[in-house]
């Protein structure tokens, strides 16, 4: 069984590691790879400030809420392990402020997971897929402990300033634009986050600016998690999508992973693979 995931961001990390556990123990084989053409620290993932922070219920998909649920009580389990560091783990506690002032080789593979992200469109056109452009300037600001996020309705979603601490660095936020590409760290967005932020919290006035970047949020009316059956002559490649995280791609990572690993143990049972049941993670 080869499996190719495309895509080494959360979801296609937490993806391939999440088939990894599950099935390598009951398979007689199992090869799986990651490709991607960027990879840590280069990915949109890179930039997200990391707070655990569903957004409201989606009508559209209300299985979105069990796998907020699912990647909370996850990250939640290994907040006292050893490796939650490497995680990059903390609980931290703050404010909620409203009303503020590839390549992949045709046939190479028996499954193909899609976890492109924002650029999933080019692979294959998704009309309901947007880049929402951020920008974020990370500080060096030890003294913060708790979160500050703002949902200002005279502002919008898209100029609400947040302050979020990292377990090493401060991510200051709060640029949210719909369908715009552009990479380069604007000038303008720039003051925006600054001055909203220093009004927010003065004492940032003398942190020091560690970085400053702009990603994209793979913006979708929901994920889209579900199978889809490839044909190249006479094999059959079985796709699974799992992408359109939009602002909540951390927040719901693990209950995508472990969604997508269910679907692909149905193809395992299609094809009669399975020598005894999957091990439960
Ligand atoms: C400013 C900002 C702040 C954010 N803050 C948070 C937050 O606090 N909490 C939260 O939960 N979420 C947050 N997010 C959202 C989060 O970053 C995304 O939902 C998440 O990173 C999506 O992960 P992904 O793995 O799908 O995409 P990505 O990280 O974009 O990874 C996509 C991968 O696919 C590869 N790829 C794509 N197309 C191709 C191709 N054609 N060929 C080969 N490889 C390809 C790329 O190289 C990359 O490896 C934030 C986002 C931004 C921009
Ligand atoms: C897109 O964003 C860039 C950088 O912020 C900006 O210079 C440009 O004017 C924006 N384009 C549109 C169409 O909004
Ligand atoms: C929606 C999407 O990105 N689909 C692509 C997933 O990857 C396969 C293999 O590269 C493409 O054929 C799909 O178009």
């Amino acid at each position: 069984m080869r499996v190719v995931v495309i895509g080494a961001g959360v979801i296609g990390l937490s993806t391939a590691l999440c088939i990894h556990d599950r099935y390598q123990p009951v398979l007689q084989s199992l090869d799986v790879r990651v490709y991607a053409d960027r990879f840590t620290p280069l990915t949109n993932t890179d930039v997200a400030a990391g707070l655990w922070q569903p957004y409201l219920s989606n009508p559209s998909n209300p299985q979105e809420t069990h796998w907020n649920q699912q990647t909370f009580d996850y990250l939640l389990s290994h907040l006292h392990s050893p490796n939650a560091a490497d995680m990059g783990l903390a609980l931290i506690s703050g404010y909620n402020l409203f009303h503020e002032a590839v390549p992949v080789a045709r046939g190479g593979a028996d499954v193909i997971i899609n976890c492109t992200g924002v650029r999933a469109g080019e692979l294959q056109p998704d009309p309901m897929l947007q880049p929402g452009r951020g920008q974020i300037i990370k500080v060096d600001a030890p003294w913060m402990k708790h979160f500050i996020v703002t949902h200002d309705p005279e502002r919008g979603i898209y100029r609400s300033p947040y302050i979020i601490p990292g377990i090493r660095e401060v991510t200051l936020g709060g640029i949210f634009q719909l369908g715009n590409w552009s990479e380069v760290n604007n000038i303008q967005d720039h003051k925006s986050i600054w001055e909203g932020c220093c009004r927010l919290e003065p004492t940032l006035k003398k942190a020091e600016i560690v970085s400053e970047c702009t990603g994209f949020r793979p913006v979708r009316p929901q994920v889209r998690l579900e199978r889809e059956r490839l044909r190249f002559g006479p094999s059959n490649t079985e796709l699974i999508h799992n992408y359109g995280h939009g602002g909540y791609g951390l927040t719901i990572h693990w209950g995508c992973a472990l969604e997508a690993a269910k679907l692909f143990g149905e193809v395992l049972e299609e094809r009669k693979l399975l020598r005894m049941p999957p091990s439960h993670l």
